[in-house]
């Protein structure tokens, strides 16, 4: 028996004394699958024209060498990136990863076949796609405003790239066999107070009921409203709020995105998990780190993460809700970044599928909370660290720190290269 068992046998042990099944924990986990997003690959740039972000009230600093400038680039620097990871999981793509032959395609004009490249390669790599129109780095977005737009030109124009965004994602579920989540994202929204919060917010409206007037099978799309409360140049005013979204969410009867960098910076969405789930059906996450006025760090294993996973484990939210990555960091190897966030994701997830939750129920019933908080504290340094590494070695994935040795190599031979 190596090491990485011996430890891990022991782990197993303790926590059985605990009454935690350590083997059950594992298996739990490993259906999940977080889908991993295509923009922090390249710092939300695109393959659609050079000019990459702007705009949207959103901003990725840094000069990282070695990004993906190209389709095949990305796809290569995404496959390193699944191999240093444990299980199975997705790629979700923004409409501006089209590959158009080097022909402009504008965003009224996309189809899937300028997604088959993707589609190949999904297929090839056994995942799944998930999907998102892209509302901002156009000149159409330059206001500041794009579904609610005061000019019925540029909201039909909004309009027309969404429903075919949500075609392509027909597309890719019924060609995965594999349901797309599409997220819906506007970055509407004003610098200084506005006089009329309202029409804003029933432009939005109307042209959310144009785009879903266009029925799917719920087998290959599901769509999500995804909510903000400010960003870079849209401090004082969002039309999608939190408020609005899960209005709409909850009204037609579609997935709730709650993205964790886009509420009070005290605000932690794992507080909403229950609520939210009592009254929509699915929830779709955007698990990300806010840090004062940026809401796209890298994720780390942090109490907001561990809370976040607590709280779908505890209530078995997780059959019912779409989990996925959004950050950006341009002063990271691309490749790490990815990495590094997953893995803390899933590490949270093992973590928080290791807790007696019986034997805490038990004494929160019975109004102990000493003993209870006695107990969860202990339970911070159960053996985790020997499960985790089991869990990777199991999933063939490299154990502990042995990764970064393995990206290294990939920058020196592939990304320095660029
Ligand atoms: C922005 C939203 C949105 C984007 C992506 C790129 O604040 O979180 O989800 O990050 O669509
Ligand atoms: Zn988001």
């Amino acid at each position: 028996m190596g090491k990485i068992e011996q430890a891990y046998e022991l782990a197993k042990e303790r926590y059985a004394e605990l009454g935690v099944d350590v083997e059950a924990a594992m298996a739990k986990v490993n259906q999940i699958e977080i889908s991993l997003h295509c923009w922090q690959g390249d710092d939300v740039g695109g393959f659609e024209n050079a000019a990459g972000l702007t705009g949207g009230g959103i901003l990725s600093t840094g000069n990282y060498p070695g990004k993906a400038r190209t389709p095949d680039e990305l796809r290569a620097d995404a496959e390193k990136a699944f191999s240093l990871i444990p299980g199975k999981q997705r790629f979700n793509l923004h409409a501006i990863y089209l590959e158009n032959g080097g022909k402009k395609v504008d965003r009224d004009e996309i189809e899937p076949e300028h997604f088959q490249g993707w589609v190949d390669w999904a297929k090839a790599n056994q995942i799944g796609l998930d999907f998102n129109p892209t509302f901002f780095s156009h000149e159409y977005a330059a206001d500041g405003l794009t579904l609610s737009h005061p000019k019925k030109q540029i909201r039909d124009f909004w309009i027309e790239h969404d429903k075919r965004c949500r075609k392509i994602a027909n597309f890719f579920g019924e060609s995965l066999g594999s349901p797309c989540v599409v997220n819906h994202w506007t970055p509407d929204g004003l610098k200084d107070t506005p006089v009329d919060r309202l029409a804003p917010r029933q432009r939005l409206a109307a042209s959310y009921d144009e785009i879903f007037s266009v029925k799917y099978p719920r087998e290959n799309i599901r769509d999500g409203i995804e909510s903000k409360l400010f960003g870079i140049g849209v401090e004082s005013y969002t039309v999608g709020s939190h408020e609005f979204c899960m209005g709409y969410a909850i009204k037609n009867n579609l997935v709730l995105t709650l993205d964790a960098g886009h509420f009070h910076p005290t605000e932690c969405i794992s507080d909403k998990l229950t609520s939210a789930s009592m009254f929509v059906d699915e929830l779709l996450l955007h698990v990300s780190r806010g840090v004062r006025w940026d809401s796209d760090h890298v994720v780390i294993w942090n109490d907001q993460m561990r809370a976040i996973a607590e709280e779908l484990m505890r209530n078995n939210l997780l059959e019912r809700t779409f989990f996925a990555l959004d950050y950006f960091d341009g002063t990271l190897n691309r490749v790490a970044a990815w990495t590094i966030g997953t893995r803390c994701a899933i590490k949270a997830l093992l973590c928080a599928a290791l807790e007696p939750l019986d034997a805490l129920r038990a004494l929160e019933n019975d109004f102990n909370f000493t003993k209870r908080l006695a107990l969860l504290e202990e339970l911070k340094s159960a053996p985790f660290g020997p499960v985790w590494d089991y869990y990777c070695e199991k999933n063939n994935v490299p154990v502990g720190e042995k990764w970064i040795a393995e990206y290294e190599q990939y920058e020196k031979d592939v990304q320095s290269k660029r």
